[in-house]
């Protein structure tokens, strides 16, 4: 994991990945740890509420693992999906992930791709997309997911890329509820960005009616 382009990750993410990690054998068991780190990412204020990891799809063995690091980094395209495929490239020593000799690399977001982050999909060389929560509940809470082409699941199948949603995807949304309710901001670039403050506010309401236990006054 030390082979990386940029020096992205958090040091509390550095430090996790040297420990011994859980059995990860389930698509749910994979994305409740995924989960786990969006929501220490919040928590360590070192990012937004995402969280992506590639495997091995045969082994299940841990490639690589990426947080959103928007703001920290000044950078908008450090989303955790594009650090998670360029730490796998980098450790595997190959800008194709699906080159002969490479273990089958699965992508697992805690919440589906954007617009950038689908379209780096199909040039990385994944062969499967496993998402927590949809793009409409990042929206929901504000953030801009961009313009994905409507039948943008059948576009990756036809490029061998399968897809599964919605694994986990109930706490996938807490977390992104609680960055909402933490008063953490929506960093959206370009128009977005001055619209973000206004989103947060806006969008309270909504966001507790996905978890009623979590309702601001
Ligand atoms: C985002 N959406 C996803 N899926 N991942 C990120 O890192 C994001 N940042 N902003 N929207
Ligand atoms: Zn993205």
């Amino acid at each position: 994991m030390s082979r990386q382009l940029f020096n992205t990750a958090p040091d509390w993410l550095e430090a996790q990945l040297t420990e011994p990690l859980p059995g990860m054998h389930t698509d749910e068991q994979r994305m409740r740890w995924l989960i786990a780190l969006a929501r220490k990412n919040v928590e360590r204020q070192t990012g937004g509420p995402f969280a992506a990891a590639i495997f091995d799809m045969n082994s299940g063995k841990l490639i690589s693992a990426g947080v959103n690091r928007v703001e920290p980094l000044n950078a908008s395209i450090a989303h955790a999906e594009m650090l998670a495929i360029t730490g796998a490239q980098q450790v595997l020593g190959s800008f194709n992930l699906a080159a002969d000799g490479l273990p089958a690399c699965e992508l697992l977001t805690s919440s589906e791709p954007c617009a950038m982050c689908f379209g780096a999909l199909p040039w990385s060389g994944i062969r499967r997309l496993v998402c927590g929560a949809r793009a409409e509940d990042a929206e929901r809470i504000g953030f801009d997911e961009g313009p994905k082409h409507p039948d943008w699941i059948g576009e990756l199948e036809r490029r061998s890329i399968a897809v599964q949603r919605d694994v986990c995807r109930e706490q996938a949304v807490a977390v992104l509820n609680d960055y909402v309710a933490s008063g953490c901001t929506i960093y959206n670039g370009g128009k977005g960005a001055e619209l973000g403050s206004v989103h947060i506010k806006s969008e309270r309401s909504a966001a507790s009616e996905m978890r009623p236990d979590k309702a601001l006054e």
